[in-house]
């Protein structure tokens, strides 16, 4: 009987649930999908909130899937584990009870809070040397600050703050931990301990009673509870393993480079998180000034990144056609930016009104008007443009992160469901001019399942992960793409993110 782990991979548009099983000599991992399901936030007049249950339900749905693939083909399910992407949130009370619905990161009430928190700290270097965390308006700190501000009481009855994969591996098991990498996209760790800093809180006014102990991941934290095991039709033995809770950290744990020294990763998704890999965060002034994330990953590790706005300019365009009535999948919008004409219409990425849901054809045609550059129409237009931006934006971080570390960056790996999109991956070898290699394409998945099988004590640590993640999936050496705009784009780019 061969053993399996179960990875509930949840992005911010989609969750999967999917079956590894560790085998040969040397090991390989092999993946089955069991469950993979479509998410949104819902509107509400408070906000933008998750879908808690319907979300839980999906995950129940992924785990009696796995439990019923393990039993037909001879595994043994040994463990389950829980990734979400970053940032957002919950109260508990004190018999365990969920204190409202989480927020979507992407709500409009974190700007003005982010703002009040900026003041109190007297600008945003103070925040940037405690915690070394990017500005972005909704990062949990922000959001605790905004809901503090909206809902007091809530607080007064609450016993614990929890992260998203914190919360469901608590309904699985019935223990509560916090995992050290999702927790260390909050801004609210000191940069330099990886632990609470309670400190700041206490500065901005916010409780720290709420706050738990901070568990490494590969952390066994129980076994399923009775109930789920049996309405899952699961082994009451199945093990809850703290994998690298935060997405990123399960991806980044996956990146294949086995030999190189000099790579950076790219984990492609509703976010492109572009970084290198370190032994000790960076909060210098030009680490500053950019301004680069410093979160924590699987082994101590530090991801030293930035967060760019990625392919959630693709997702929101394809909304807009679906709200239409003009459904198209990704992979016809590619093959119609495919067929839009090279370098017309360059936007940044980051630009703040993109973050937001909505309107997004409109909005790219607002900043093309504003800087002077022809209006994209057609969808391929559109498209075309989201993508070759993004690939100029890859460009320019990793060169801005040559200047932080003070040497240059050979190789770029790519990992994550955003290297589907063959175009984006042959614009960015042509924008960045270094060496770039693709895949996995489910990179976090299989983070998420090694690291499991590391904190049950099949594997040692992140060099024999890397070493099994290159032996057991194709990698993709990326040709450019042809056109000859590129060095004038780059130039373009570098104009236009000045202004
Ligand atoms: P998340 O960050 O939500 O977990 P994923 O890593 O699953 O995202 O990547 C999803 C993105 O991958 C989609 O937004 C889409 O842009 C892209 N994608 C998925 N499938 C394809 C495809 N067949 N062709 C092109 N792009 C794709
Ligand atoms: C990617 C991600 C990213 C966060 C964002 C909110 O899915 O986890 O690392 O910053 O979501």
């Amino acid at each position: 009987m061969s053993f399996a782990h179960l990875a509930i991979d949840l992005g911010a548009s989609s969750g999967r649930a999917i079956v590894g099983l560790l085998d040969g000599s040397p090991l390989k991992l092999r993946l089955e999908e069991v469950h993979r399901f479509e998410h949104l936030p819902c509107p509400t007049p408070v906000g933008p909130v998750w879908d808690l249950t319907g979300i839980w339900l999906e995950i129940l749905t992924g785990l009696g899937a796995a439990a019923k693939w393990c039993r037909e083909n001879g595994a043994e399910l040994k463990s389950v584990g829980v990734d979400t992407w970053g940032v957002d949130w919950a109260l508990l009370g004190k018999s365990g009870e969920v204190l409202g619905l989480p927020h979507c990161y992407r709500d409009p009430q974190n700007e003005a809070a982010c703002q009040r928190v900026l003041e109190q700290m007297g600008g945003f270097e103070k925040l940037y040397e405690r915690t070394g965390i990017q500005l972005m308006p909704f990062n949990t700190l922000f959001q605790v600050a905004a809901r503090y501000h909206t809902e007091p009481k809530l607080f007064d009855a609450a016993e614990r703050l929890v992260f998203l994969p914190d919360l469901f591996h608590n309904w699985l098991s019935g223990e509560l931990q916090t995992e050290r990498t999702i927790a260390s996209t909050s801004s609210m760790l000191d940069v330099e301990t990886g632990e609470w800093d309670t400190e700041l809180l206490e500065k901005l006014g916010l409780p720290t009673d709420i706050l738990g102990s901070i568990v490494e991941p590969g952390t066994v934290l129980g076994t399923l509870r009775a109930e789920i095991a049996q309405t899952t039709n699961a082994s009451a033995k199945i093990q809850v393993i703290a994998p690298a809770a935060h997405d990123t950290g399960s991806a980044v744990a996956a990146v294949p480079a086995t030999v190189e020294t000099n790579w950076a990763y790219l984990s492609s998704g509703t976010w492109s998180l572009l970084g290198v890999e370190l032994a000790k965060p960076i909060t210098s002034e030009v680490a500053l000034s950019i301004p680069l994330t410093n979160e924590r990953g699987v082994d101590g590790t530090i991801r030293l990144l930035k967060n760019i706005a990625g392919l959630w300019l693709v997702q929101e365009l394809r909304r807009e056609l679906q709200q239409a009535g003009e459904s198209q999948d990704f992979a016809q919008m590619v093959e119609e930016a495919r067929r839009a004409e090279p370098g017309r219409t360059i936007i940044d990425p980051n630009y703040a009104e993109f973050a937001s849901p909505g309107n997004m054809s409109e909005k790219i045609r607002q900043f093309a008007k504003k800087t002077r550059q022809p209006e994209p129409e057609t969808i391929g237009q559109l498209v075309r443009c989201a993508l070759e931006s993004l690939a100029l934006c890859y460009d320019h971080t990793l060169q801005q992160l040559e200047s932080v570390l003070g040497k240059s960056i050979g190789v770029l790996h790519i990992v994550g469901g955003g290297i589907q999109n063959d175009l984006l991956n042959e614009f960015a070898t042509a924008a960045v001019g270094r060496s770039v290699i693709t895949g996995p394409v489910e990179a976090t998945a299989i983070g998420n399942l090694l690291v499991q099988a590391m904190g049950s004590g099949e594997l040692s640590g992140l060099p024999e992960l890397r070493e099994i993640v290159a032996n057991s999936f194709p990698r993709n050496v990326v040709k450019p793409d042809a056109a000859d705009h590129w060095a004038d784009s780059r130039g373009k780019f570098a104009e236009l993110i000045t202004k």
